[in-house]
């Protein structure tokens, strides 16, 4: 068996990082952590191109035009949706999942969903940079590995 294994490292890697402004108090904590695991990593700020979206919903077509000009390794997106009383957060979680992932797949660049689904505002705070972590960071995480992999395949 012969197993592909690497440390995870920022250095090299041209990161594209998407983020929605809708619940900008939660996904602005998601921007910072996702560039303080980059910086972590030994990356830096130069390596990092940040283009904002109003709402999640519009995450997937940028994301799909900065997979599709060839400039990054990946692509981070980043929002949060909140349940509310309506079914509407449920239409824009599974439409922008399924989006991104066929982004990724049709410019065969890894596009990261760090999209936080969260049934009230305290659950989305718990994943962004408290108790549960920081969702934001987790992706930048991922695009390192996905890219770093994609680059030995
Ligand atoms: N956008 C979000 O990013 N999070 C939400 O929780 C949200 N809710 O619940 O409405 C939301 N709505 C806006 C949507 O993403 C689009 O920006 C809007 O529909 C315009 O296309």
């Amino acid at each position: 068996m012969m197993e592909l294994n690497w440390t995870l490292e920022a250095g090299g890697i041209r990161f594209a990082i998407v983020v929605s402004r809708f619940n900008t108090f939660i996904t602005e904590q998601l921007v910072k952590g996702a560039v303080d695991c980059i910086e972590r990593h030994g990356g830096s700020s130069d390596q990092i191109t940040l283009a904002r979206v109003p709402g999640a919903n519009e995450l997937p077509l940028v994301a799909d035009r900065l997979a599709a000009s060839g400039k990054f390794d990946a692509v981070i997106a980043l929002g949060a949706v909140i349940r509310g009383a309506t079914p509407h957060a449920d239409l824009i979680n599974s439409q922008v999942s399924k989006s991104l992932a066929q982004v990724s797949v049709a410019r065969g660049v890894p596009v990261i969903n760090s999209v936080i689904c969260a049934d009230n505002i305290e659950q989305a705070i718990e994943r962004a940079g408290t108790k549960a972590g920081n969702k934001g960071w987790d992706g930048a995480q991922a695009a390192m590995e996905m890219a770093t992999l994609c680059r030995k395949l």
